[in-house]
């Protein structure tokens, strides 16, 4: 009786008897069922693409960034795969705010929908936030100020005082969560400087980081460069903007008084994931990985993390997030 009871429960409940790798995190107050998620701008701008996003194995979904009206963006070619990641200049295709919220209030996934948004002015962000305030269905907002590819506008997160004065602004209103999306810094003050501007504000996160802006990829066969726009220069993602991206990761995880990090720049396996939140990260996007293998990246990702946490005996995200050791 005993052996029949034994061979049931190893056979219909192993649970009880394997250990438990769960990448469940939250950001902050916003839980979420996986650590994992898109990155603004990848697959990620119609409805179809946010329905499909939305059936992933991923915690969240977070829609592409949006402008008040409809934007076609920049003429093609626009996106390349390159050999160690992806270069852009999309120049913010999207249909505008109206198609994203009311694509929000009829969300119905068990996950959150998180809306992107990327006004070329202050008053226009202003006039986004006011309307997304008032709709329903949207889990947070990531405020993009870091898009690198609107000529004759510079990228804000490069701008300590217009960040200040803009969060300023946002945060006389706004009052649901809210993060933002930081370009990648690569000397040691603008970290301090962006991060005392960001300590001043009740950021829900920050996103850290965009792409690594005006790259200049080459068509040798061609002797072109390999994007029309801007003469060939865009935005770089992938594996050589891993390095930059932990580093930012892990410098503003350090220097934030408990703004909750967003992983983001060359997630290609579960390593790379585990990386990130060793640096810091409450969560990570991935853009260029699923540019180029598609919706399937997650279910890969999710399970080379979770087979690295048991080699390494971790059994949830908080077990190593920000432990980076010191050699
Ligand atoms: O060109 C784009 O649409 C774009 C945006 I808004 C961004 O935030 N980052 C990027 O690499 N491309």
């Amino acid at each position: 009786m005993r052996f029949v009871a034994l061979a049931f429960s190893l056979t219909l409940c192993p649970k009880p008897l394997m250990r438990p790798t769960a990448i469940e995190t939250e950001i902050g107050q916003i839980p979420l069922q996986n650590c994992l998620y898109n990155a603004s701008g990848a697959r990620c701008t119609t409805g179809e693409e946010l329905d499909s996003l939305a059936r992933a194995p991923t915690g969240a979904v977070l829609a592409k960034s949006a402008t008040i009206a409809y934007r076609k963006g920049n003429p093609k070619p626009r996106y390349r795969d390159i050999p160690f990641g992806s270069i852009n200049a999309m120049g913010l295709p999207n249909l505008g705010i109206d198609f994203y919220l009311d694509y929000a209030a009829a969300f119905s996934a068990e996950k959150p929908l998180f809306l992107s948004v990327a006004g070329l002015t202050t008053a226009e962000n202003h006039t986004l936030l006011k309307r997304i305030q008032k709709a329903a269905g949207v889990g947070a907002v990531e405020l993009n100020l870091s898009c690198p590819n609107i000529p004759g506008k510079p990228q804000t997160g490069y701008d300590v005082a217009q960040t200040e004065h803009l969060l300023q602004g946002v945060f006389a209103f706004y009052d649901k969560p809210l993060g933002v999306k930081l370009p990648p810094y690569f000397d040691r003050v603008h970290f301090d400087q962006m991060a005392a501007v960001l300590n001043r504000f009740p950021l829900a996160f920050v996103t850290c980081i965009n792409s690594m802006g005006n790259g200049l990829h080459i068509d040798v066969e061609r002797e072109t460069a390999s994007l029309k726009p801007k003469g060939g220069f865009g935005g770089i993602g992938g594996l050589y903007a891993k390095p930059t991206a932990l580093a930012n990761v892990n410098r503003f995880y350090k220097l934030l008084d408990g703004i909750p990090i967003v992983g983001c720049g060359g997630v290609q396996t579960g390593t790379d994931v585990f990386e990130h939140i060793l640096c810091g990260a409450s969560a990570v996007q991935v853009g260029t990985s699923l540019m180029k293998e598609g919706l399937a990246c997650f279910t890969r990702l999710g399970e080379e993390l979770q087979s690295l946490m048991r080699e390494k005996g971790y059994v949830r995200v908080a077990d190593f997030k920000g432990k980076l050791k010191s050699l």
